[in-house]
């Protein structure tokens, strides 16, 4: 077993996994750029080495300055989290060059994986049901007509070398197909440096269900359950739940058989995931499949009882997985709500800035992977996700309101949050019914801001005026423009109501 891991990677993974391996005896080294300095993961690790100025391009992609690191550090193993250098082949077969071990797949698995088209030749050699299409790019708009006339319109157009979105059109007409194969083949060269494109049938509202596969370098891959990650905007995860509402014990074996093979296919090892599209009629296709550790990857050990880094550290360091398919019970339901530094109010834009008070939820049920502390400068360098915020109980409904009863309980000042949408969600009438696909979110946010229908139960009406009695004292005194803070005691009370009254009262009213 490994002495010292080194995390490449910042926030909340990098907290998660220093506690992983802080549990497993096993001493950690961080690596920080200029502006992470004083962040939880540096204060959390038993070492932490400077690797360059705030921007990823110059710190946390620069796979030299992190292998420099490892060797003066000692570290025999490389977490990479997830972003980053995660899914980079090239990163994956560097630290093998100089023997350290990557905590993940191999870089031949990776780049099989990497490449959309690549991916689909394989499935079809495996027999995994995909969507149809062409498995190659296409090498002329006559091609791409021709393909989209065989497989019916809809049609999506996709980036082999694309995700999230990027380089994808949607094509209803074949007098659209020409214009838009070439803004999608330009925006895929301008993305990835890769202009090839292909051709999908488009799945109409699809729902995005993905499977956790675990595989040890003894041959052995198991399927840990989905999860249901239909709730995004602009292809970013917001909320994702396991296991799927949708998903019958049956449909579940079946996916998971499909992503063993998928996994089996790529000779794959370490922890991945299988995304599948999975249409009105619950059929479900392989879409593609992450070489890495995701965000959301708490759900699945929650309703597994396993811990996915564990397992990762235990897998890399050469151990057979202690356990077989028929010992993998899927057991209550988990939810997370992914906190980000955003401002509801204003389009989502990233929300940097000092976190000047901060009230963490807890108790029955819910469990908190974060990266954040009251007195944090969140900077602006990097994705904005702050913490996740899971609520666990025996049944979807018992995860939703404790969920709820959390996120009334979660109070950051200093910086705009996007807590206040997780209420707006989780007393949805849809989402409560489990109607979701991915164009859900668009729908109720489109219906516009309005105050959260559900109110919180009574004792937490007081919990709330407290709370917001606490935090207008706070911001009194903390808030340099504030009367109070220059001298100790109130010029007398402004004209308007302040912001906090505002919010006490507004919160109160919920
Ligand atoms: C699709 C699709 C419908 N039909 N492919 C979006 C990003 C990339 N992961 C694949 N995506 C999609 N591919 C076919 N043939 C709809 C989407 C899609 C989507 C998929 C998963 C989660 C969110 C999404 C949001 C919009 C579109």
């Amino acid at each position: 077993m490994f002495k010292k891991i080194l995390i490449a990677n910042r926030g909340e993974i990098a907290v998660r996994v220093i506690r992983a391996c802080r549990e497993m005896g096993i001493a950690t080294v961080a690596v920080y750029s200029d502006v992470d300095r004083a962040a939880l993961h540096v204060r959390k690790s038993d070492e932490a080495y400077p690797i360059g100025p705030a921007p990823a391009a110059g710190s946390y992609l620069r796979m030299d300055k992190i292998l420099d690191v490892a060797k003066r550090s000692g570290a025999e193993a490389i977490h990479p989290g997830y972003g980053f250098l995660s899914e980079n082949a090239k990163f994956a077969q560097a630290c093998a060059d100089v023997g350290v071990k990557f905590i993940g797949p191999t870089p031949h698995s990776m780049e099989m994986m990497g490449s959309k088209t690549r991916a689909r030749q394989q499935m079809e050699k495996a027999g995994v049901p995909f969507v149809p299409g062409t498995s190659r790019g296409l090498a002329s708009p006559e091609e791409g007509e021709e393909a989209a006339k065989r497989i019916g319109y809809p049609v999506m157009l996709k980036a082999a070398a694309g995700g999230g979105g990027k380089g994808m059109r949607l094509v209803h007409t074949c007098q659209e197909l020409r214009s838009a194969l070439e803004s999608a083949q330009s925006e895929a060269q301008r993305s990835f440096g890769d202009s090839e494109v292909y051709i999908e049938k488009a799945i109409v509202n699809p729902r995005h269900i993905e499977m956790q596969v675990l595989a040890d370098e003894h041959g052995n891959t198991v399927w840990l359950g989905e999860r249901e990650c239909s709730i995004q905007r602009r292809h970013q995860k917001v909320l994702e739940e396991a296991p799927s509402p949708i998903v019958d014990p049956d449909m579940r074996r079946r996916m998971g058989e499909v992503a063993v093979k998928v996994a089996q296919a790529a000779n794959y090892t370490n922890a991945g995931t299988v995304e599948f599209l999975v249409d009105q009629q619950k059929n479900f296709y392989f879409l593609e499949m992450n070489t890495r550790l995701q965000v959301e990857h708490p759900v699945t050990e929650l309703t597994t009882g396993l811990d996915l880094v564990h397992l990762q550290i235990r897998i890399a360091s050469g151990e057979k997985l202690p356990f077989a398919q028929s010992d993998v019970a899927i057991r209550g339901h988990a939810i997370e709500c992914r906190i980000y530094a955003e401002d509801p109010d204003n389009n989502y834009f990233p929300s940097p800035g000092k976190i000047t008070v901060l009230l963490q939820p807890s108790g029955p049920g819910i469990r908190r992977d974060s990266g954040m502390y009251e007195g944090w400068n969140v900077p602006m360098d990097y994705d904005p996700l702050l913490a996740k915020l899971i609520g666990y109980g025996t049944d979807r409904q018992q995860a939703i309101v404790r969920l709820q009863r959390a996120l009334y309980e979660y109070f950051v000042a200093g910086i705009k949050t996007n807590i206040s949408l997780f209420q707006r969600i989780l007393c949805d009438a849809d989402f409560q019914a489990g109607k979701l696909d991915t164009g859900y979110l668009d729908r109720l946010l489109a219906k516009g801001n309005h105050a959260v229908t559900s109110r919180a139960p009574e004792p937490q009406i007081e919990a709330l005026e407290t709370i917001a009695a606490i935090a207008a004292g706070l911001f009194a005194v903390l808030d340099p423009a504030s009367p109070v803070s220059k001298n100790g005691n109130t010029a007398g009370p402004p004209s308007v109501p302040s912001n906090w009254k505002q919010k006490g009262r507004s919160e109160a009213l919920r």
